[in-house]
């Protein structure tokens, strides 16, 4: 995700790794190096000065208790330092009110708009007793209303719009009594890009903040412009006392700048991160999964997060279970398979992780899938279940009676073996990704490179 820092930082740690012990000396030269690193990444200068402060002073004190291993030392402590940076945890929206009012502002492209039906669609799934509404008040583009009203649609939520009315605080206004007529639980508003330095515009976005008094006003900032984004926060904070910001476009050139400095500048936290343009990917903002991301430590919280979601809990349990005992059949890999297809390309979540940026054949695509099911279902029962070695005219039959080649089912075979493996080898997921550190991340990492 961000590249350039990613390898000069990793460069840095192996460099280290080398050392017998850390001294005042590497530790000077260490800390240097991440300096530049961060500054070249579009920290901002501020954040980065007071950053490897504290790292050298950490690191100097450390090195005095402990002189093992100062290459996993030092990422520890720049790690831990990141993660402190970025906010330590999780904050959530407060959408405690009778009504909440959710407002979100910032520069033009910012993804704002995407972003509401996100938000909207992410307070759906997690809290899906909670009657949401949208209100268009971007009045500045012709075409924002109607993208809001197709997202919403989309969503099967309403969107509040007033055809032809150019004042935007009217528009807030009427969205807000409505809310409030019809006991909605959540309005996310939606409101126009402008420049901080555009004083009309502002002062619509504060007579809108007046108006609604929302409890939320988040900061929309986009990862790809770096320490512009973090003085346009801070700018807007001054404005109308930002609540938090949403950063996103992490799927692009994302720089790591904002995500580094925009927290520890505007002292308000970083609640969401867009990693696309689909109305699923937003997730929360999780400041140690992104310290291990910046680390190229790769993202085992939202891997784990997202097979969670994709995953039936009770039916995986039952395969891990099966799995430990050796019991794994070719129809419980052939419910694993819908399930991986189910969560999407196992090889997008997988390529999250470090060393696994080019992982092959583990694409699933629907006619794959089927093909995968009619061989399996063109298997006798005690061969699904191992009980019959798999010869080659079994294997034929299995080919024919399914339609395909017999290499497919040469591959179909070692994929249900690769797979057997890999769950044999990989330590219970679940279990550990709360309590995961980089000494237990490393192990999980080496199960996976031991399959592969
Ligand atoms: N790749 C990517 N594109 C995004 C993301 N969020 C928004 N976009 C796209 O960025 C463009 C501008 O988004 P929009 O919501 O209209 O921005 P607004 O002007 O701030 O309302 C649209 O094409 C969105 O699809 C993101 O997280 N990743
Ligand atoms: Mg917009």
């Amino acid at each position: 995700m961000f590249g350039a820092l990613t390898d000069k930082l990793q460069n840095l740690f192996s460099s280290l790794t080398g050392k017998k012990t850390l001294t005042e000396d590497n530790i000077s030269d260490a800390v240097r190096q991440v300096r530049l690193a961060l500054l070249d990444a579009d920290v901002n200068y501020t954040v980065v000065s007071d950053f490897v402060k504290r790292v050298k002073e950490k690191a100097i004190g450390d090195a005095v208790l402990k002189s093992v291993s100062p290459g996993n030392q030092f990422t520890k402590l720049v790690h831990d330092e990141l993660i402190e940076l970025m906010g330590s945890n999780e904050a959530p929206l407060d959408l405690n009110g009778k009504l909440s009012v959710v407002m979100l502002c910032g520069l033009q492209g910012s993804g704002k708009t995407t972003t509401c039906a996100k938000l909207a669609a992410f307070i759906g799934k997690t809290e899906k007793h909670k009657k949401i509404m949208l209100a268009a008040c971007d009045l500045q583009r012709p075409a924002a209303v109607e993208q809001l009203k197709k997202l919403g649609a989309d969503l099967n939520l309403p969107v509040f719009t007033m055809e032809g009315e150019k004042n935007a605080l009217k528009v807030a206004k009427r969205a807000l009594e409505k809310a409030q007529a019809e006991e909605f639980d959540v309005l996310i508003v939606d409101t126009a890009g402008r420049l901080h330095l555009d004083e009309e515009l502002m002062k619509e976005l504060e007579a809108i903040k007046g108006a609604l008094n929302p409890r939320e006003i988040l900061f929309v900032a986009n990862a790809t412009t770096g320490q512009d984004a973090v003085k346009t926060a801070a700018e807007f904070d001054k404005r109308v006392q930002i609540t938090g910001t949403i950063l996103t476009m992490l799927d692009g050139n994302a720089r790591a700048g904002a995500a580094i400095s925009i927290r520890e500048v505007t002292k308000k936290p970083l609640k969401f991160e867009g990693v696309g343009e689909k109305i699923g990917d937003l997730q929360i903002f999780n400041p140690r999964s992104m310290a291990d991301r910046i680390l190229g430590m790769g993202d085992i919280i939202n891997l784990v997060k997202k097979a969670q979601e994709n995953f039936d809990e009770a039916e995986s349990a039952e395969l891990e279970k099966k799995l430990k005992k050796a019991t794994f059949t070719y129809e419980d890999y052939l419910r694993q398979m819908g399930m991986v297809k189910k969560m999407g390309s196992f090889k997008s979540l997988l390529k999250m992780m470090p060393g696994f940026s080019s992982v092959e054949g583990l694409e699933f695509s629907d006619k794959e899938f089927g093909k995968l099911e009619a061989m399996i279902l063109s298997m006798t029962p005690s061969e699904r279940q191992e009980r019959d070695e798999l010869s080659f005219s079994r294997r034929k039959r299995i080919a024919s009676g399914s339609g395909v080649p017999v290499d497919d089912v040469n591959r179909m075979v070692k994929g249900f073996k690769r797979v057997k493996q890999l769950f044999k080898s990989m330590p219970n997921m679940k279990a550990q990704a709360s309590k995961m550190g980089i000494g237990d991340l490393k192990k999980q990492m080496e199960g996976f490179k031991k399959w592969r």
